[in-house]
């Protein structure tokens, strides 16, 4: 399998997260920011990363955004399970991972370029990092206001998924696809030091779900 992404991307280490803990083999592809649409558009009609290739008779061509890919590996190969046995649990399993792709990723990128254009800029103050960094807070609007909303959200995210600090997963008894994606969407927040000191719990959490993935640690938690 082939997985198209940006190296960078939280989404696509969503994506990276599910075929590792499959134990998926799969290479990457990274694509270059901005003519990454000349590729992805006519693979799929959408301009977005994580697209996976599946690269085999009898699969489909591209499988876009990576709900999809999730769904799509469970029927590839349903073990380890990333769904739960339990309808109800699965629902709630969905619901999380849908607000957290929808309402928190958003957020946490907004929260992240203005880290790394600000008080993390020493991280890579290059021309190039700089350059990519103000291209992608124009392309989203990542200014101080749309900021603020963005911090006002993730605080509410953090006092919602508190209960993950006395339990091992988000929901029910296993590893579910919520568990995956909390860990890849809020794992940028790894590199802001307030983040860090508010909510270690968070982070014990984004490591340990790397290690049985056997994904390299995201920025700041290595
Ligand atoms: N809902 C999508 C979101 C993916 C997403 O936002 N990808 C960003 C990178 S983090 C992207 O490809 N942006 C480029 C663009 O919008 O053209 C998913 O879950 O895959």
């Amino acid at each position: 399998m082939l997985l198209l992404q940006f190296s960078t991307s939280h989404y696509c280490r969503k994506a990276r997260l599910a075929l590792g803990f499959k134990k998926i083999p799969y290479q990457v592809k990274n694509l270059t920011p901005g003519l990454h649409v000349l590729k992805l558009r006519p693979l799929t009609g959408l301009t977005k990363v994580p697209v996976l290739l599946p690269q085999k008779v009898g699969e489909p061509r591209a499988i876009a955004d990576s709900t999809r890919i999730f769904q799509y590996l469970e029927t590839y190969q349903n073990y380890p399970p990333l769904m739960l046995p339990n309808v109800n649990e699965q629902n709630q399993a969905l619901l999380l991972e849908d607000w957290l792709d929808e309402s928190i990723g958003t957020a946490t990128r907004f929260i992240y370029y203005h880290f790394r254009a600000g008080e993390g800029k020493s991280i890579d103050p290059s021309l190039f990092s700089q350059m990519v960094i103000n291209i992608v807070r124009n392309q989203y609007n990542i200014i101080p206001a749309t900021v603020k909303l963005a911090s006002e959200r993730l605080k509410n995210a953090m006092n919602v998924l508190s209960y993950w600090q006395y339990q091992p997963y988000l929901v029910g008894n296993c590893l579910s696809v919520a568990d995956l994606t909390a860990s890849a969407l809020l794992s940028p927040l790894g590199l802001i030091p307030e983040y860090r000191q508010n909510y270690p719990w968070l982070f014990e959490k984004i490591i340990i779900i790397h290690e049985i993935c056997g994904e390299k640690l995201p920025a700041g938690l290595n």
